[in-house]
């Protein structure tokens, strides 16, 4: 092992108390050592936790610290805020950060993967991309409302066997390669469909069945496709295709932007239209419906 590896028998920080946070903090305590690090101020050294899945309920204890009393070293990480708020909170967390720390990003969209990259160079870097289904509907409870699938790989760094761990706590996880490709063919299904659903205040599926909506989401798809084309990756089937496969299969759903609108939270809009019209600019690809959205639920926020 080198000097600062992190050990297996590190305790697992999950920074983040939001819905993916409790999620994985109710499935990994019961396997390994879980410290949840909530938002700084004071906070009961445990919480019970509560997970629900269908009928099934079950209490979990987990120990919990503010992001500004943590005691040791966060050696293993796994970051579940929301992309906007990642960066800070890991500075946050200050000298309590190892420079080589083993993180997990949990992130939706791809800037905050980016930011992340550049400001921690010697912490070694896993993403995921999820597709697993949870909402918070109180700050203890967490609602596993759809079984999917964590695909995860390593942006920087050592290889660590982030997917290992989530299998042991029952949530279906696989090691991948390039992890950018599974980031960059979440992005388009998130681009084409999350705006829109604020757009439209509408589930999932309904985009299928409105003209508007559906002409939208073609256009969006054509444009994406054109800047995920310029910038290098390839897919078999069509941005407009795949998202219609996801509105159909998650058609009940309401997608975590709406989520996001609904409760006046901020949106995740940066890491998701903003990336994709960053690239844009960068290979200079027009992606006028995407800026049109972005302006659009921008001045609306
Ligand atoms: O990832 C999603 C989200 O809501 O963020 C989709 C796939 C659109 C499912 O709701």
């Amino acid at each position: 092992m080198l000097p600062n590896e992190p050990e297996m028998s590190d305790p697992v920080y999950i920074l983040g108390g939001g819905s993916i946070g409790l999620l994985l903090a109710t499935r990994l305590a019961p396997v390994t050592d879980i410290v949840l690090i909530r938002r700084p101020g004071q906070h009961p050294p445990r919480c019970q936790l509560t997970l629900q899945e269908g009928e099934l309920t079950r209490q979990i204890a987990v120990a919990q610290v503010g992001a500004d009393a943590l005691a040791e070293p966060a050696r293993r990480l796994i970051v579940c805020t929301k992309a906007y708020d990642a960066l800070a909170a890991l500075r946050q967390l200050g000298a309590r950060l190892p420079a080589d720390a083993s993180l997990l990003l949990m992130q939706n969209g791809m800037s905050s993967q980016e930011e992340i990259l550049a400001a921690f160079p010697q912490a070694h870097i896993h993403a995921a991309s999820s597709t697993e289904g949870a909402y918070r509907p109180a700050p203890n409870r967490v609602v596993h409302a759809g079984r999917g699938i964590t695909r995860i790989g390593r942006l920087q760094g050592q290889e660590q066997d982030w997917a290992k761990l989530l299998c042991q706590g029952g949530l279906a996880s696989e090691t991948v390669e390039p992890i950018r490709w599974h980031l960059a063919n979440k992005l388009r299904v998130n681009a084409l469909i999350n705006p829109l659903t604020v757009l439209h205040d509408c589930r999932n599926g309904e985009l299928l069945e409105q003209p508007a909506a559906r002409a939208a989401m073609q256009r969006l798809g054509e444009e994406a496709d054109a800047v995920l084309a310029a910038a290098g990756y390839r897919f078999a089937d069509s941005a407009f295709d795949q998202a219609c496969a996801v509105a159909a299969r998650t058609a009940d759903n309401i997608s975590s932007m709406l989520q996001d609108a609904r409760a006046g939270r901020r949106l995740e809009l940066d890491a998701i239209t903003g990336y994709l019209l960053q690239l844009a600019e960068r290979h200079g690809v027009a992606a006028p419906t995407h800026r049109a959205l972005y302006q659009r639920l921008a001045a609306r926020a």
